[in-house]
C-alpha cells in the first residue's frame, strides 16, 4: 500500500462551487470520458502522429486500455500517483490516457527535470510507480529510475517505454485479465498533477481537477480556433502546462484534431514535420519563435499551412512580436498563463496592435482579477500592480505544504501571482516583471532560493546570491554572486560541480561571479531580497546597461 501524509484534493468553497456548476463551467466531463467519445465518433480519423507512427482515435483508445490493464497488473490501485516523465513520443499518450483509464494520477515532470527535481515530486506526491523514457537527447533516464527508487520509499515500479535495462517494459503490458473500472472518475477529484515552476525553494505540487483543466481546455480551444481539422503541433514538453492545456495536446484531443509529436523544439526538428503534416497551430517560448523567425526566410519546407503561432511562458517583445506576421504569414497569439490557472490570451481577431504589445486577457468571464499596489489597494486602469486571480480554473492551494499556500494565496482564495502587470482597457494585460525572486530563463521558472542552496552545499562556497540579468536571447539569464571560503574555486569548476549533482541543467547558473563580501546595511542585515536587488544593480551598472 502506498500512503501519504494527506490525499491529494483541490477544493473549491461550497458556493463558488455551485456558481461554477451553474453557471457552466464545470460541466462533470472526465478524461476517460473524453477519449471515450472520440474514440465513438472520430474513431478512424488521425489522433496522434510520431516518429513513424501515427494512431487513429481508435488505436490509441485500444493502446489506452492495455496500458490501463497494465497499470493494474502491477497491482497500482485507484487514487495512486504515477510520475511520468517522458518526451514527446506518441507513447506518452498512451500512458497518460492509459493512467487517466485506470483512474491512476500522472504527476508531470518535465524531460529536463533529474533526480533532486524528480524524487522531491515522488515523494512529495507519494508516488507508487513512475514512468520514464529510455533515452532521450543524449540522456540516460534509467539509472535515474534506480535512484528514484532507492531514495522514495513507496515507489514500487520504474516503467520504460523503449529498451527496458532491468525495469517494467512499458512494451509488455497486455490486455485484461483486469477489470477496468466501469465508472468515470468523479469530475471533482484529481485528474493530474503539474508542478509549479517554484519561486521559493523547491517545486510546489499543482493538484488540477477533471471538472476544472477541461473547462480550461473547452474555453481554450474556442478562443484559439481548435476544430477538428486542426493540426498541433507539440513542440514544446508536453508536460508543461502550456503545450499541454493552452490548448495543447489535450485541446486536440478534445476536438477529435490531430496532435504531432516533435522531439525537439528547434527548426531542423519542427519544419520538416509542420511541411510534411500541414501543422495549422503550435506554441513556443519567446527564444524559440526568435529562432524560427531566424530560420524561416531561409528554409526549404513549406510552412503555410501554419494558421496560429502562440508564443508565451516569458515576455515575448513588441519587436519581435511584429514580425511574426510578415515572416511566418501567421496570426501570432501571445499566451500569459501559468501552471496555477489563470490563462491570458490575445484573440485571434484582436487588432495588430494588441496582439503584438499586450498578454492578452483572461480566457473566463469567471476569472477574477484583481491589481493592487504593495499596500493592497487597487490601482488604476494603466498603472503597474500585483496580480492575484481566483476563478473557475485556479487552485485554490498547493498539495501539502502549508507554508506556500499562507504566502501564496489570500484569506478569500485569491492566488498571488507574483506577477506585476498593467491592465488596458477591454481587460488586456501587459506583463511589467516580477514582484519575487525568480528567474525566468527562456520560459522555464527558476528559483533564486533554490539554486543558491546548491551552491552552499559545495565545501568552497561561504554563501550565495543568485538573481537574473535581462538576456537579449533568453529574455533573463541566471547570475550568481559567490563569496568563497578559502581558495576561490574556478567559475567552470563550480558550474560542473553542479552539474553533477543531478539538477535540471536550466538550473546551473549561466554566470558566476565571485565577490569578497555582500553589502550589509547598518545594522548589518539585509534581506536576501534587496541583496539580490542591489547585486543585480551593480552587475547592470558596471555593464552599462539599465536595471
Ligand atoms: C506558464 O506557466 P508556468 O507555471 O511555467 O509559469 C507561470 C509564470 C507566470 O506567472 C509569469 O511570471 C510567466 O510565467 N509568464 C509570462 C508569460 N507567460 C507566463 N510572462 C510574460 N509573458 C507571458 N506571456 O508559463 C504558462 C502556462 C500556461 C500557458 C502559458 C504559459
Amino acid at each position: 500500500m502506498t500512503t501519504t501524509a494527506s490525499p491529494l484534493a483541490q477544493v473549491w468553497p461550497a458556493d463558488f462551487a455551485r456558481r461554477y456548476r451553474e453557471d457552466g463551467y464545470w460541466t462533470g466531463e472526465t478524461f476517460p470520458a473524453v477519449l471515450r467519445a472520440m474514440v465513438e465518433t472520430r474513431g478512424e480519423a488521425i489522433a496522434v502522429i510520431g516518429g513513424d507512427q501515427r494512431w487513429s482515435y481508435a488505436e490509441l483508445g485500444r493502446r489506452a486500455d492495455v496500458a490501463a490493464a497494465g497499470f493494474l497488473a502491477l497491482g497500482l490501485a485507484p487514487g495512486d500517483r504515477v510520475v511520468v516523465q517522458l518526451p514527446n513520443i506518441p507513447e506518452f499518450f498512451a500512458v497518460v490516457f492509459g493512467l487517466f483509464r485506470a483512474g491512476l494520477i500522472p504527476v508531470f515532470a518535465l524531460p529536463d527535470h533529474r533526480l533532486a527535481e524528480v524524487s522531491h515530486f515522488a515523494r512529495k506526491a507519494g508516488a507508487a510507480a513512475c514512468v520514464i523514457a529510455d533515452t532521450h537527447n543524449g540522456f540516460d533516464y534509467r539509472p535515474l529510475g534506480h535512484a528514484l527508487q532507492q531514495e522514495v520509499p513507496g515507489l514500487r515500479h520504474v516503467i520504460v517505454v523503449g529498451d527496458p535495462g532491468g525495469h517494467v517494459p512499458f512494451s509488455g503490458f497486455a490486455a485484461g485479465p483486469e477489470r477496468l473500472p466501469d465508472t468515470d472518475p468523479d469530475p471533482s477529484s484529481v485528474a493530474l498533477v503539474q508542478v509549479s515552476g517554484g519561486s521559493t525553494g523547491l517545486s510546489k505540487l499543482i493538484p488540477r481537477t477533471h471538472d476544472d483543466y477541461l473547462y480550461s481546455i473547452r474555453t481554450s480551444n474556442e478562443i484559439c480556433g481548435m476544430t477538428p481539422e486542426s493540426v498541433y503541433l507539440a513542440a514544446l514538453p508536453v508536460a508543461h502546462n502550456f503545450p499541454m492545456s493552452s490548448p495543447g495536446i489535450f485541446g486536440a484531443i478534445r476536438a477529435g484534431a490531430r496532435v504531432v509529436t516533435s522531439p525537439l523544439p528547434n527548426p531542423e526538428t519542427a519544419f520538416p514535420l509542420i511541411a510534411r503534416e500541414r501543422v495549422t497551430i503550435t506554441g513556443l517560448v519567446p527564444p524559440l519563435a526568435l529562432l524560427w523567425l531566424q530560420a524561416a526566410p531561409r528554409t526549404d519546407h513549406d510552412l503555410s499551412s501554419l494558421e496560429v503561432l502562440q508564443v508565451g511562458g516569458a515576455k515575448f517583445m513588441p519587436e519581435a512580436a511584429k514580425r511574426v506576421r510578415p515572416v511566418l504569414g501567421c496570426t501570432l497569439q501571445q499566451v500569459f498563463g501559468m501552471a496555477e490557472g489563470l490563462v491570458n490570451y490575445t484573440r485571434l481577431d484582436d487588432p495588430e496592435d494588441i496582439i503584438t504589445e499586450t498578454q492578452g486577457r483572461p480566457m473566463s468571464p469567471g476569472d477574477e482579477v484583481l491589481l493592487l499596489d504593495d499596500q493592497g489597494q487597487p490601482v488604476p486602469e494603466g498603472v503597474s500592480g500585483n496580480l492575484h486571480t481566483r476563478g473557475p480554473y485556479t487552485i485554490r492551494a498547493y498539495h501539502d505544504d502549508a507554508g506556500a499556500n499562507a504566502r501564496s494565496f489570500t484569506d478569500d482564495g485569491f492566488y498571488r501571482t507574483g506577477d506585476v502587470v498593467r491592465r488596458l482597457p477591454g481587460g488586456y494585460l501587459v506583463m511589467q516583471g516580477r514582484a519575487t525572486d525568480h528567474i525566468n530563463r527562456a520560459g522555464e521558472k527558476i528559483s533564486a532560493e533554490e539554486v543558491e542552496d546548491h551552491l552552499l552545499a559545495h565545501p568552497r562556497v561561504f554563501d550565495a546570491a543568485v538573481v537574473s540579468i535581462p538576456d537579449k536571447f533568453l529574455g533573463e539569464r541566471s547570475c550568481a554572486f559567490v563569496i568563497a571560503e578559502g581558495e576561490t574555486p574556478k567559475p567552470a569548476e563550480l558550474k560542473s560541480w553542479m552539474r553533477e549533482r543531478d539538477i535540471a541543467p536550466f538550473k546551473v547558473p549561466d554566470q558566476i561571479v565571485f565577490v569578497d563580501s555582500f553589502a550589509t546595511t547598518a545594522v548589518g542585515k539585509i534581506s536576501r531580497k534587496e541583496l539580490r536587488a542591489g547585486l543585480r544593480a551593480n552587475l547592470l551598472e558596471q555593464e552599462g546597461s539599465k536595471p
